[in-house]
């Protein structure tokens, strides 16, 4: 049975009040909230490790090298990487992205290719990819969407063709809440020999990821979305294509060899990792994919598919209410506007009521375009919500409503 009271104890900033009223945190596709698991995790790191990976010979050195290289081995496993070494660490989602577009675009990209993004791309899924195709005169294309926040699978077929070099979706939209169909995406591009960049941001929070079974080419995320510390991200790659791309930056760790006269290369995925990495978020990062695993994506999934499910039907009579994004695959993010109020306006009344939602574009300006849209609110639950949480929200946003209409 499902306790998300237990759940709940494990997360300490859910338990305080702001402004005079009981958090209810609806922002967890922004980021999401830590166990105390990954908290002490941090601190276990500095008070009993802390040291540079990969360097010393030290006993701390070694240590903290192994409970790095630990994480990567716990990651490749979460997301069924064939080896280690095809998990790159960076900092983010974005970091990751721009790495593949810089090292990638830059290297196997020519005149007159496409690459082919969605309509409902992040921000992060879209500029690196216009800044390639503009330094390397390349073609952007976009696959339409419908109005409920669907891709149009069948205008991304006719787009495809021996031209597409690349294709670069996201596998939920943070947005709209959409999950779109990774393997057939993929299963289309790769017969015209183009490779899949799967932006995962909104994904590792929910669901099993196995890179292997949607034979994407790079999977991207975030650990601070899924209940991991900020600053760390993921890039998994396909072996061959790793190997293949050029480093992104140059400094220590990456290389084999250094003269003036040439560098050699380190192997991956130390060749994409110039620097002090990120030791202690990256160590923390493996105490977030244990609280994933043993709460277990099943469970996950189910509790916030009802809180969804729940939240939809809780809001659906609110006068002058439209819920933006109705596709039928959908992750837990209720995007929606008020008629004739400021998005703005209802969070921060929310605010005043103890309750975190976001209010904007979300980074995903041409998606609000589409809706003829400045912004929507945006509710996004994680397995720590309740159902009595999305009472409270529905009975502070029909006032908000009322008020404000
Ligand atoms: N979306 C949101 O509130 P970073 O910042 O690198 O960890 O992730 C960027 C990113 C990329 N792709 C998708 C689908 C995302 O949702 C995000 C982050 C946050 O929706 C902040 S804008």
């Amino acid at each position: 049975m499902f306790d998300v009271e237990a759940i709940r104890r494990q997360f300490p900033i859910l338990h305080q009040q702001i402004n005079g009223k009981p958090l209810i945190y609806f922002d967890n596709a922004a980021t999401s909230q830590k166990p105390r698991q990954v908290l002490e995790a941090l601190m276990h790191y500095y008070t009993t490790m802390n040291a540079n990976v990969h360097r010393g010979i030290h006993t701390l050195a070694e240590k903290a090298t192994e409970a790095f290289e630990a994480t990567r081995e716990a990651v490749a496993k979460m997301i069924n990487a064939p080896s280690k070494e095809q998990v790159v660490f960076t900092r983010g989602t974005t970091e990751s992205i721009n790495l593949v577009a810089a090292t990638y675009g830059r290297a196997f990209l020519r005149q007159g290719e496409e690459i082919i993004i969605s309509a409902m791309e992040h921000h992060s899924n879209i500029v690196p990819w216009q800044m390639i195709c503009q330094e390397k005169g390349a073609v952007l294309k976009v696959i339409p969407i419908n109005q409920a926040g669907e891709l149009l699978l069948e205008e991304y077929e006719k787009m495809l063709s021996p031209r597409t070099r690349l294709v670069a979706v996201m596998h939920v939209s943070n947005a709209l809440g959409t999950v779109n169909p990774i393997a057939e995406i993929v299963r289309l591009a790769h017969q015209q020999g183009a490779v899949v960049l799967v932006d995962g941001a909104q994904a590792a929070p929910h669901y099993a990821i196995d890179v292997q079974a949607l034979d994407v080419d790079f999977y991207v995320f975030s650990a601070h979305k899924m209940y991991g510390p900020t600053g760390i991200g993921i890039l998994y790659g396909k072996r061959h294509l790793l190997e293949a791309m050029p480093p992104y930056m140059g400094g220590g760790e990456m290389i084999k060899e250094v003269t003036f006269q040439q560098t050699t290369y380190n192997d991956i995925p130390y060749k994409f990792e110039a620097g002090t990495p990120n030791i202690s978020d990256a160590v923390a990062m493996k105490a977030a994919v244990e609280f994933v695993q043993q709460t277990g994506f099943q469970t996950i999934a189910a509790h916030e598919s009802q809180l969804l499910a729940y939240a939809t039907q809780t809001i659906a009579d609110i006068d002058g209410i439209r819920i933006i994004g109705t596709a039928k695959e959908k992750a837990s993010v209720l995007s929606f506007v008020i008629d004739g109020v400021h998005p703005m306006d209802v969070g921060m009344l929310l605010d005043a009521k103890g309750i975190a939602v976001r209010t904007g574009h979300h980074c995903a300006m041409p998606l609000m375009n589409y809706f003829g849209i400045a912004g929507t609110v945006r509710a996004s639950f994680a397995v720590y919500n309740t159902k009595e949480e999305i009472d409270v929200f529905a009975k502070e946003l029909r006032k908000v409503a009322h008020a404000l209409r």
